[in-house]
């Protein structure tokens, strides 16, 4: 940790509304200036160790019990051939709670992506001893259109991988195409193809990626011996990009919701915007 407390920096951002007197929202980057250049130019970095192993512990506790409260519910995601997904860990235990104003990442997210970001959090499950669980190649925002509209508003986003469990050969170590966040069109989409540029990575219990959320990446598939290979992923994104910040007199919603439950695909995309 000490190269990286040594290289940090301030980046003192001013946000341009005169109505709030020109807001100031200093940011105390961990992370140096070279360092920050390799993951724009990469699309990741790496930080071994980076959360306490009590932290781990905990985070592990609580995917217990709430796998254990949704298992064989309505909207479980048990996927073949993938593993256990469980979403809005936030909502679900306050043991990540931990993670909102973690400073490390934090940080960085707002280096990249401005001051003003939103964070949620979600897990991936691959059970021990159960072969072929894998993610393929895929980039977390398939939303960019062709041609590109003038205004269209790039998918920046800054996303994370938290592994709970060491992840060797047997677990399936993840794969990356380094630049690859930059070329939202390779045609891997789907496949476990090898990719002559692919970084293999393996990891121990609390390392952590930080990438763009449309870094290329798979895992390997895990073989008969893996242990269980658990971690939670975390995302920021702009937070002026959702438009569900409730302003005025507070209403029930229930029009709304009326609109999602009986509204086509369409609708639901207008009414709620866009999830990662
Ligand atoms: O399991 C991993 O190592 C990566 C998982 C992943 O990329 C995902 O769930 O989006
Ligand atoms: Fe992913």
């Amino acid at each position: 940790m000490t190269d990286v407390l040594n290289g940090q920096f301030t980046i003192n951002f001013e946000i341009n509304d005169r109505t709030k007197n020109f807001p100031q929202r200093p940011v105390s980057v961990h992370a140096s200036q070279p360092e920050l250049d390799d993951l724009v130019r990469d699309g990741f970095l790496i930080r071994r160790g980076l959360i306490p192993a009590e932290w781990i512990e905990g985070f592990g506790e609580a995917l217990k019990e709430i796998a254990a409260g949704e298992s064989g519910k309505k909207g479980a995601e048990e996927l073949e051939g993938n593993g256990l997904y469980f979403r809005s860990l936030l909502q679900k235990s306050e043991a990540f709670h931990r993670m909102i104003k973690f400073e490390p990442t934090l940080s960085i997210g707002r280096a990249l992506l401005g001051p003003q970001v939103s964070f949620d959090m979600e897990a991936r499950i691959a059970l021990p001893g159960v072969a072929g669980a894998g993610v393929p190649w895929h980039i977390h925002m398939r939303v960019i259109p062709d041609p590109m509209p003038p205004f269209f508003c790039y998918p920046h986003s800054v996303h994370g991988l938290i592994y709970l469990d060491s992840v060797g050969d047997d677990e399936g170590p993840l794969c990356v195409i380094p630049g690859s966040h930059v070329n939202p069109r390779m045609e891997l989409d789907g496949t476990y193809d090898k990719h002559p540029d692919e970084v293999q990575l393996t990891f121990n219990p609390g390392d952590t990626l930080i990438m763009h959320g449309n870094l290329w990446h798979r895992t390997v598939p895990t073989n008969a011996d893996c242990k269980q290979r658990r971690l939670v992923l975390f995302g920021y994104a702009p937070s002026w990009i959702k438009n569900d910040l409730e302003r005025g007199v507070k209403t029930d919603g229930s029009l709304t919701d009326m609109l999602r439950k009986t509204g086509d695909a369409e609708m639901i995309e207008l009414l709620d915007g866009f999830h990662w």
